[in-house]
């Protein structure tokens, strides 16, 4: 999968992830949810959330998995998400915050549930950007979004991350954010990486996600827009034409 997000960098095919956060999605609708994804052009499915009922991800990734062909990548906020079932993982770091639990603790406590999987595993550096309201990523994680108008300690961030070895970096302005990731952020942090960018975060309109790609995204996930309507990203395919 790594390979592909490489290659697809390299033509600047654009990606986009459909997130589906398995706390707000009812079992008895995915079957419908996944048959949209798969007419629609995303191309990964992303599966996570902050606060997820144990067991609830295996059993969702197993149905999204028996419907699907595109990559289902794991998003975890804990280490109970993590399921095989999956094609591969986001194994987090959040290195805008400074809780040693989201640096580098839960991924210990992981290790021993994550080897006994053949999931694909992908190092990203998460970094959470200031975006109008409190997210639940900043009280889950009890740590501070970055200020938007700091876009230098961001990039050196987003740096630090890929010269640690991380192999994408993930510019997060939480779900349902007011404020999606400023375009002179996501310009700024592609100027300095080598690694592919993913964005995500209060992607709610067409002209958002163009200009996410246009600043530099490689690849765009967003969940609440295709909540509230399903047919978001049906609405999308002139973008990716
Ligand atoms: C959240 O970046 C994702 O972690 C997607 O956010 O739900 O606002 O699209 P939205």
């Amino acid at each position: 999968m790594y390979q592909n997000l490489l290659n697809s960098m390299s033509f600047k095919k654009r990606l986009l992830a459909v997130l589906i956060d398995p706390d707000k999605t009812k079992l008895d609708s995915i079957t419908i949810i996944t048959e949209k994804i798969n007419q629609s052009v995303a191309t990964h499915i992303f599966v996570g959330g902050s606060r997820v009922e144990e067991h609830l991800t295996d059993i969702l990734v197993s149905e999204i998995k028996k419907l699907t062909k595109l990559p289902v990548v794991l998003f975890p906020g804990d280490i109970t998400q993590i399921t095989s079932k999956a094609d591969g993982i986001l194994f987090l770091s959040l290195i805008s915050g400074r809780n040693t639990e989201y640096l580098i603790g839960k991924h210990v406590e992981s290790i021993s549930k994550l080897k006994k999987t053949n999931l694909e595993v992908l190092p990203t550096g998460y970094i959470l950007i200031e975006s109008g309201k409190k997210t639940a990523v900043e009280n889950v994680t009890g740590t501070q979004p970055m200020p938007r108008e700091n876009i230098q300690r961001i990039v050196d961030t987003a740096k630090a991350g890929e010269l640690l070895g991380m192999k994408l970096i993930y510019l997060e302005a939480g779900s349902g954010a007011k404020e999606a990731v400023p375009k002179a952020i996501i310009h700024s942090v592609k100027q300095a990486l080598q690694i592919p960018l993913i964005v995500g975060g209060g992607i709610r309109t067409k002209q958002q996600l163009e200009t996410a790609y246009q600043s530099g995204a490689d690849l765009v996930v967003i969940g609440t827009a295709f909540e509230e309507n399903e047919s978001f990203f049906e609405e999308l395919k002139s973008s990716f034409q």
